[in-house]
């Protein structure tokens, strides 16, 4: 690999991700593979396997060496034959092949390898594999499976170093991001790129447009097809699993966002609409899409169609210019299947809660059901600092409505460039709605999760509890800045009630109190319930007692 003085680490230390040891569980029929999980030994002497995407960044191992990259594993697996020219997961589907890669995503999602074969065939589910890209583990994005969460890193112009995006890379794969996208767009984009790419064992998506404008110094209208070309060969040889390219943004629909509140907010779209309306010309992505199309299908990149008009407020949500972008988006996922290449589409941005599943039903009506992958969408405007949460809502309706993945947002949306610390809030914030989506959608592992933590809590097994949960060390860390003292581990009460006040432990009491009398549990309930209400009542009838009380 490349290296340079922009490079202060070669080397990270992570370690194993509090109450978890990393295993792998080998794939029937396929020697040598083997899907990682992260085991969880309960208290009870049980243990619990969660679902992990981390790589080597919950290892226990202390070093990682960035330098070296990680194993080429995928290269140790057998490629079909290419297939009229296309060597991609969608004619290898569509011609009946089982690869390697579905036969992972079909162990690591305990789903039949059959329904992961004939989603991809549909073009209802991509895998985004780059024969480039061997580091990473193999990734299917589509309704019919878990909900997935993309994070993206890079830096800007004005901030932010190699190292620093590397850093936010490993932290994005340690929390649980199943995907990640390099939106750099300042200096060192190649070979920021390089060292994300052969350390990420996770899909890597960019936008080719950015560091096509960068080759440009900036300026929209001296782009051109060659240029944006050679830029998405250079991309697609380094490994880049997905690009996002903004071929909807028509010349025609450029006055369509005139009269909205926020215009265009998209990088891409506004670039493509700058480009389009200098030249007064269509866009050279819409007008060499078929050329885009032989490209992509030799590597097996994935499309992901941008939504280079999406509402940037809740003001403009579903308008004319974001429909008639989708409805070229579905043209464009017609030519680009025709051609064997996977693709998914890219939707909002901001949309009130009401107007969010139009969105889905709209997305699977124009093109097919092809993926749908959205930014949040944020469901209000008004919280600044906190738009991981205002967009964590509108992401939880719209991942239940179908969508496929979702892409988070952190606190610094619309203020800042995200450090490490934003990247694993967006992705904890993230798989708390995605999961929600699941058990909504009532995916077949999701609820075991729940149910072994929610019974670590109700039986006072809190490191259990902790070492279950999406945040083991905050969760932790929570509970110890009260009760710091190592009995309190398996203590019947925490410090938000104290013990006299724990509806878990009198749920627990009247279930022995029952059991001891050979009472019914309504019975026993409600004799409980009198006897608490005598102590209640005794203690001064004061909810919230004074701490000496307690
Ligand atoms: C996801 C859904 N809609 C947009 N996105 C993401 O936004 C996309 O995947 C990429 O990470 C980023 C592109 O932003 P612009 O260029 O559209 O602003
Ligand atoms: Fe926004």
């Amino acid at each position: 690999m490349s290296t340079n003085d922009a490079i202060a680490m070669s080397t990270v230390t992570t370690g194993a991700v509090w109450g978890s040891t990393k295993r792998h569980e080998s794939v029937p029929g396929f020697p040598g593979m083997a899907t990682p999980v992260r085991r969880v030994n309960l208290s009870n002497g049980e243990h619990f396997d969660l679902y992990d995407t981390s790589g080597p960044y919950t290892d226990e191992s202390a070093e990682i060496d960035l330098d070296a990259g990680l194993a080429k594993t995928r290269d140790r697996w057998i490629r079909p034959a290419p297939i009229d020219g296309a060597a991609t997961q969608l004619v290898w589907a569509r011609a009946g092949l089982v690869t390697p890669e579905m036969a992972y995503e079909a162990a690591r999602e305990g789903l039949p390898v059959e329904l992961v074969r004939d989603e991809v065939a549909r073009g209802r589910a991509v895998i985004p594999a780059n024969h480039r890209h061997p580091e990473s583990e193999p990734m299917i994005i589509g309704k019919a499976f878990a909900v997935k969460i993309n994070a993206n890193i890079g830096n800007s112009a004005v901030t932010s170093s190699v190292g620093e995006e590397v850093e936010k890379m490993v932290w994005a794969a340690r929390w649980g991001a199943d995907t990640l996208m390099d939106l750099s767009t300042g200096k060192d984009i190649h070979l920021t790129r390089e060292w994300v790419l052969r350390n990420s064992p996770i899909p890597v998506g960019t936008v080719p447009i950015y560091q096509a404008l960068e080759k440009v110094n900036g300026d929209p209208t001296a782009l051109t097809w060659e240029l944006y070309r050679d830029t998405v060969i250079e991309q697609c040889e380094q490994g880049v699993d997905y690009m996002t390219v903004h071929a909807g943004v028509l010349l025609r629909y450029v006055p369509l966002t005139a009269k909205r509140v926020t215009g265009i907010v998209s990088r891409g779209g506004s670039i493509m609409a700058a480009w389009c309306l200098a030249h007064h010309k269509e866009s050279f992505l819409y007008t060499h899409f078929v050329e885009l199309c032989e490209i992509l299908r030799r590597y097996d990149v994935t499309f992901s169609l941008g939504d280079g008009l999406r509402p940037g407020s809740i003001a403009d949500a579903n308008d004319e210019a974001q429909f008639a972008e989708l409805r070229t988006l579905g043209e464009l996922t017609k030519v680009a299947k025709s051609y064997g290449v996977q693709v998914m589409i890219e939707g909002p941005g901001h949309v009130p809660m009401h107007k969010i599943v139009e969105n889905v039903r709209l997305e699977e009506e124009l093109c097919e059901e092809a993926p749908f992958y959205t930014l949040g969408p944020l469901a209000t405007d008004i919280a600044p600092a906190y738009d991981h949460i205002t967009s964590a809502i509108g992401a939880a309706i719209i991942a239940q409505a179908g969508t496929a993945m979702l892409c988070y947002v952190t606190p610094k949306e619309h203020l800042g460039l995200p450090n490490r610390d934003d990247v694993k809030t967006g992705v904890i914030t993230y798989k708390i709605a995605a999961h929600a989506a699941d058990l909504a959608k009532q995916h077949p592992r999701a609820q075991q999760r729940d149910d072994a933590l929610s019974l670590a809590r109700f039986e006072f097994r809190w490191n259990d509890q902790f070492a279950l949960s999406l945040d083991p060390d905050t969760a932790r860390s929570f509970h110890d800045e009260t009760l710091p003292a190592e009995p309190a581990k398996t203590a019947h009460f925490c410090s938000m009630c104290g013990p006299k006040f724990c509806s878990m432990r009198i749920s627990a009491d009247v279930r022995a109190y029952a059991e001891e009398n050979g009472l019914t549990s309504a019975a026993a309930i409600e004799s409980g319930m009198a006897e608490k209400s005598a102590e209640f009542t005794r203690l001064g009838n004061s909810v919230y007692l004074p701490l000496r009380a307690l």
